[in-house]
């Protein structure tokens, strides 16, 4: 067991690069060849890799750094077999040596296949592979022009990664693409043939277009501050870190390793936010980004997420005036995912009406002084959830779940109700059970004691689970008619707002009566309109004469 230094191996020509991800921690174990930093020239992103197999002791450089070739970045403890640290390091040395001999002869080749002056026309040419930055038969991912296609010099034509880099190949003329040499898949080296194209001649003493110096297009020179040069000026380079995205325009900032990351688990990286420098995304950010959508996908039983729906973008509200930021509770925080789940899920209508409840209403006063021997308080509520509960029995098809994966209608042979109960800490919904079995002072005493549970956070999960249907009464409150949200996977919501005197016509004269405003909303995947005016008819029945609930 040895320890030896990390250093920065040969840099394809460039200078200095500016470390943008630091992979390992000291303490890590990792093999051979596995990648221990990115760093990001101006041309391209490169995992630095392990010189040998073994447990990385130290790290000495952190995000930001700018290194250059044969700067330590860290020391590793060899592991057993894998032998003596310069035995391991110069293979790779002389390897790299190599390659950057073959960097003139490559410059001479592509000057080669540079564009030759013409005094106008067209001509043939064939498009070769560049030097690679030192990379061999590396694989095209991604072709991205047709036959057909008009370039300009510059566009990238085809993308190769290797395991270290990946690397977009520029045009190195404008023009049109004839024919492609090369398809997904193949592995290519420098010189290969990569596509024919046709090249205007602008005619004149013009230079050579492909000894202008490549404009920056790319995120990943675009950010510079890395102070790497570019590798050679004369001939066009690969361009480092670049991926079309499917969406045209979008540009991804991301090293090779996260991209094939990315690849194998189908995330697409225009969707995912970087959170490392300059908003490059991470391997933590990819395995976050498919861990919401595999969660969300799971919430919403598949249905509505992934919508494309366009977040809302928040201004600066300074700018207007002094405004403080504070976390959102666990429950407010739960209680807007659920309604934004049901809203966007759901497809809701409200049904409204009136009930007159003027008997029912003399009715429960007189209940005053036995409430205050039995010590329960007779309101409206109860009266609600009788009426609900014979309603639901009456038309069972408000009594239903969807399960829209497996398209069945789930219907329920029990009669739970959900009641709307509001908290200092936000809404709750406590369920009371099998309503149609309770009498009046039952139901009044329940619905106090769970809405009094749910003011003090006392509610069991299992006292909030199991409701078929929900009431919510803002009538102790006020106004005349709202549209509540379906409390998902239920299919209905009564809302109910306070009750007022009103001129009522008799048939013959304007009648004083107690109206109590209703607004049923409803899921109309699973109810048409006509069965919510049928709801809410029998609860205006129902509440208008308190006999038949007795029927
Ligand atoms: N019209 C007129 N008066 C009404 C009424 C109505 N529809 N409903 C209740 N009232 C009266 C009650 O009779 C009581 O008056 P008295 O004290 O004179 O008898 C008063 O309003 C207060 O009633 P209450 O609210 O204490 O009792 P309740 O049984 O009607 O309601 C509960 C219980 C838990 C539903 C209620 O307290 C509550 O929290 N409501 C808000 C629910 C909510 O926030 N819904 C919105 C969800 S969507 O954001």
């Amino acid at each position: 067991m040895s320890e030896q230094e990390i250093k920065v191996p040969d840099l394809g020509g460039a200078d200095e690069v500016e470390v943008i991800e630091v992979i390992v921690s000291a303490g890590d174990s990792v093999e051979m060849e596995d990648p221990i930093l990115t760093v990001e020239s101006d041309k391209a992103s490169v995992e630095l890799p392990a010189p040998v197999a073994g447990k990385i002791t130290k790290v000495t450089v952190k995000v930001g750094d700018k290194v250059k070739e044969g700067d330590v970045v860290g020391m590793i403890e060899a592991s057993g077999e894998s032998g003596g640290s310069d035995d391991q390091e110069e293979p790779q040395q002389e390897e790299k040596e190599e390659q950057s001999d073959e960097t003139p002869e490559a410059e001479a080749e592509e000057k080669q296949s540079a564009p030759k002056k013409k005094s106008g026309g067209s001509r043939k040419e064939t498009v070769k592979v560049p030097s690679l930055d030192g990379f061999d038969n590396v694989p095209v991912i991604e072709i991205n022009v047709s036959e057909g296609d008009t370039v300009e010099v510059e566009d990238g034509l085809v993308t190769v990664e290797s395991d270290k880099a990946t690397l977009e190949v520029p045009s190195p003329y404008a023009g049109k693409i004839e024919k492609i040499l090369v398809k997904e898949g193949d592995k290519l080296s420098e010189g290969d043939d990569l596509l024919e194209m046709t090249v205007e001649d602008e005619g004149g003493d013009e230079e050579e277009e492909a000894s202008s110096e490549p404009a920056p297009k790319k995120e990943s020179k675009s950010e510079g501050g890395s102070g790497a040069k570019p590798e050679k000026s004369e001939a066009p380079q690969p361009q480092g870190s670049t991926y079309e995205p499917p969406s045209p325009g979008t540009k991804v900032h991301a090293g090779p390793a996260v991209r094939k990351l990315a690849r194998e688990l189908g995330a697409d990286l225009t969707r995912v936010k970087g959170s490392g420098p300059k908003g490059r995304i991470l391997k933590d950010d990819v395995h976050a980004y498919v861990k919401s959508q595999l969660q969300q996908a799971q919430q919403g039983g598949g249905v509505a997420t992934g919508s494309g729906i366009p977040g809302v973008k928040l201004p600066d509200f300074s700018q207007f005036g002094e405004v403080e930021r504070e976390s959102m509770s666990r429950m407010m925080s739960a209680t807007a995912t659920n309604m934004q789940r049901s809203w966007l899920n759901v497809p809701h209508v409200t049904q409204f009406d009136e009930a007159d409840i003027t008997e029912m209403e003399s009715f429960r006063k007189a209940q005053k002084t036995a409430g205050e021997k039995k010590g329960v308080k007779m309101t409206p509520l109860p009266f609600l959830l009788k009426a609900c509960a014979a309603a639901l029995a009456e038309l069972p098809q408000f009594n239903v779940s969807l399960d829209m994966e497996r398209k069945e209608v789930v219907r329920k042979k029990y009669i739970h109700i959900g009641i709307a109960v509001d908290t200092p800490n936000g809404l709750m919904v406590p369920v009371i059970r099998d309503v149609d079995q309770k009498g009046l002072w039952e139901l009044a005493a329940e619905s106090a004691e769970l809405a009094q549970k749910a003011r003090d956070k006392q509610l069991k999960p299992a006292e909030m689970q199991g409701a078929c249907f929900t009431i919510t009464s803002l009538g102790g409150i006020g106004g005349t008619a709202f549209t509540p949200i379906v409390n998902t996977p239920e299919v209905a919501i009564l809302g109910v707002s306070k009750a007022a005197m009103k001129p009522v016509w008799d048939g013959s004269d304007f009648q004083p009566r107690l109206m109590l405003p209703l607004s049923l909303s409803y899921d109309h995947r699973a109810v048409n309109g006509a069965d919510a005016a049928r709801f809410t008819n029998l609860l205006t029945q129902l509440l208008g004469d308190i006999r038949t609930l007795l029927l």
